[in-house]
């Protein structure tokens, strides 16, 4: 045989709820998650009961005093930049860097079958009435120059899952333009979903409604396809 490629697609791990017996409610270890809404491709899940409201507060809390600009990876360079089309506060975690943190990594790893020290450590995002996060994709464009050196640490993104800490008075949602869907944001619940190439195909587009009353608050987890430093 001159043909030397696998019969079958080589599969690969990747981070995520297990559904195949459709749960309402996944055992997280600490916490029953309730499964409110999955869509197959993207795999997108919708999580209730992720977070107690005493863990979002504390969670604000701790986040308050370090809230700066939010700045994104700038792709051309691979550094940092203020980014106009992000108009929210944010700051990151260590992985691990108190109980409550490390509660919360633990509960995830179980959730979503992904290792802790693959993820990147939590960012929390505050946006106050009129701020907003322009649609993007959270995956590397691969067509960028300074994308090479975003993956030396850790790789791609696979996966994205944006938690809510608390209920805005209105607005805020997380919208997918390419999917028509809107999330309307409920503290404690949150969202995730997964990019299985860095490509528009995966329809991942996502953006952060403006707030139109209330401020709101997310915190972030972006899971990585290797161990991330
Ligand atoms: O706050 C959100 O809803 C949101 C929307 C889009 C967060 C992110 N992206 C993110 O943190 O990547
Ligand atoms: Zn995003």
């Amino acid at each position: 045989m001159t043909d030397q490629s696998p019969p079958f697609p080589t599969a690969f791990p990747r981070p995520g709820p297990v559904l195949r017996d459709a749960p309402t409610q996944i055992d997280a270890g600490d916490r029953q998650v309730e499964v409110l809404l999955s869509l197959r491709d993207p795999r997108l899940v919708l999580l209730g009961n992720l977070l107690s409201p005493e863990e979002c507060a504390a969670l604000i809390e701790a986040a308050q005093p370090r809230m700066e600009r939010s700045l994104t990876v700038h792709t051309r360079t691979g550094g940092e930049e203020l980014n106009v089309h992000r108009t929210s506060d944010g700051m990151f975690f260590e992985r691990g860097e108190s109980a409550l943190l490390r509660t919360i990594e633990a509960r995830l790893e179980r959730l979503l079958h992904w290792p802790a020290g693959n993820c990147e450590p939590l960012q929390v995002l505050h946006y106050r009435p009129g701020a907003q996060y322009e649609p993007h994709y959270d995956y590397f464009d691969p067509a960028e120059p300074g994308t090479p050196s975003i993956l030396q640490r850790g790789g791609q993104r696979l996966a994205t899952l944006v938690m809510y800490l608390n209920t805005p008075g209105q607005g805020g949602g997380t919208v997918f333009p390419d999917l028509g869907l809107e999330v309307a944001p409920r503290q404690g619940n949150a969202v995730f979903f997964r990019y299985d190439r860095p490509h528009p195909s995966t329809r991942t587009l996502h953006g952060g409604a403006p707030v139109l009353a209330g401020e709101k608050w997310v915190a972030t987890q972006w899971m990585r396809e290797r161990h991330f430093e």
